[in-house]
């Protein structure tokens, strides 16, 4: 095991929440409308732009494109200013000891999340300075499902994908990392058991796991 990728939302910090309250505020005040907890799955791991998409398809809502993009800078908006508070406290459980025992035993750590906010909430948990690379959302292809950041994140710290194991709380984000050929694994419920691997909680993924994990599936 030579690399590790990390998502962020939902496996470094729970901001999951932010992200999906934004949203249902906007369309709130916009459309007058509610969205159901069964969304909150289909914009895990998906662009700000997709996950916009996916909304005003639900709600079936056509915009400009000038629309568009206020609606999704609106949002960010109203994210970011919930990110105000946020600090090394809200670092998921477990989260810093794997980091510390993955960087002890000489394993490249990278972050592989769709979220542009990334460097700044890395900042914001004191986890910045622990990253070996950070791969840029904006420079990829194709978002989740699609393999891209996986791949883009693997090469920035030069290692190969399938001597990477990658972390992931979403169904999309799993599918891109089997699609990068890296070593899957879950955090969260069964919709994730396309995973190589799957655990229910942070606290769970150890260093001993994951590279028990890796030991079971590289080949
Ligand atoms: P932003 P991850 C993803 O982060 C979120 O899960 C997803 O809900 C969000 O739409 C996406 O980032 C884009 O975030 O609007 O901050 O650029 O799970 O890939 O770390
Ligand atoms: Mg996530």
């Amino acid at each position: 095991m030579k690399g590790a990728l990390f998502d962020l939302d939902g496996v470094i910090a729970n901001t999951a929440i932010y992200h999906f309250a934004a949203w249902r505020n906007l369309v709130k005040k916009h459309f007058n409308a509610e969205l159901p907890d069964s969304l909150e799955e289909k914009t895990k791991g998906v662009s700000r732009e997709d996950s916009l998409r996916v909304i005003l398809d639900y709600l079936h809502i056509t915009v400009s494109d000038k629309e568009f993009q206020a609606l999704s800078e609106e949002k960010n908006t109203a994210y970011v200013q919930a990110l105000d508070h946020l600090t090394k406290a809200d670092i998921l459980p477990g989260i810093s000891q794997l980091i510390h025992d993955l960087k002890k035993h000489h394993v490249k750590i990278a972050l592989a999340s769709a979220s542009q906010n990334g460097p700044i909430i890395l900042k914001k948990l004191g986890l910045f300075d622990e990253f070996d690379a950070i791969a840029n959302p904006q420079l990829v292809h194709a978002g989740k499902p699609a393999p891209d950041i996986f791949l883009a994140a693997a090469k920035a710290i030069d290692v190969e994908p399938n001597d990477c194991v990658a972390i992931e709380d979403s169904v999309a984000g799993i599918s891109a990392i089997n699609e990068a050929g890296a070593i899957s694994i879950a955090v969260g419920g069964l919709e994730l058991s396309h995973a190589k691997k799957r655990f229910n909680n942070t606290n769970e993924l150890t260093y001993e796991a994951i590279e028990a994990t890796w030991q079971q599936y590289h080949h």
